[in-house]
Parts: structure tokens; sequence; C-alpha cells
């Protein structure tokens, strides 16, 4: 049996808290929040979104957010805040509306 030294247990706990899955603790719920779009995925209409705090759900980050149909991604561009609501659990945004257009 290997024992891990302590240092670098200590290492491998420091990783792990950096990684994304423990930063975007989305919790489980309907929410609403506030970012701008940095990139929408032809296709499927995935946002990648700079969001500010999500009360309740996560804090503030750019991350990539799945939709729930296409439709919410059309007409969006990137610069564009938008006002969303998300599954907070599952990371899907259910409807968007822009609330100030980019340069
Ligand atoms: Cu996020």
């Amino acid at each position: 049996m290997t024992l891990l030294h302590p240092v670098w247990a200590l290492a491998a706990l420091l990783l792990a808290a950096d990684a994304d899955i423990v930063v975007e603790t989305g919790a489980q719920g309907i929410f609403f929040g506030r970012g701008v779009v940095k990139a929408i995925e032809p296709g499927t209409g995935a946002l990648t979104l700079d969001h500010d705090a999500i009360k309740g759900c996560m804090p503030a980050m750019e991350m990539m957010y799945r939709v729930e149909t296409p439709d919410i991604s059309r007409g969006l561009r990137p610069g564009d805040t938008i006002a969303f609501k998300i599954d907070g659990g599952k990371y899907v945004i259910l409807d968007a509306t822009v609330v100030g257009r980019g340069k």
C-alpha cells in the first residue's frame, strides 16, 4: 500500500478546486440571469455568455450554455446583452431577451 505524501495530496486538492466542475456549482431550479453574448454556435445555437452572478445558482463567469431550442439564439449577435432564464441544474437556457445591442 502506498500512502500519498501530504504535499501531493494538497496539490491534488488544489488542482481539483481549480477545475470548472467545482467552480460551476449549478443549483437545481429555474433562475434568471443577465450577460453579454460572446459567441453563438452555428446549428445548435449554444451561447457562450459572460454572465453576471446568477443569484442562488452560480457566480459571474464566462461559459457556454446549451439552449432549449435554436430559436432562442436566433437574432442574437455577439456583443448583445441579454436577460435570460435558465435551468440551473442542466445549464440549459430556456428563454432570452435582448436588453442591449452590441456595437
Ligand atoms: Cu455560469
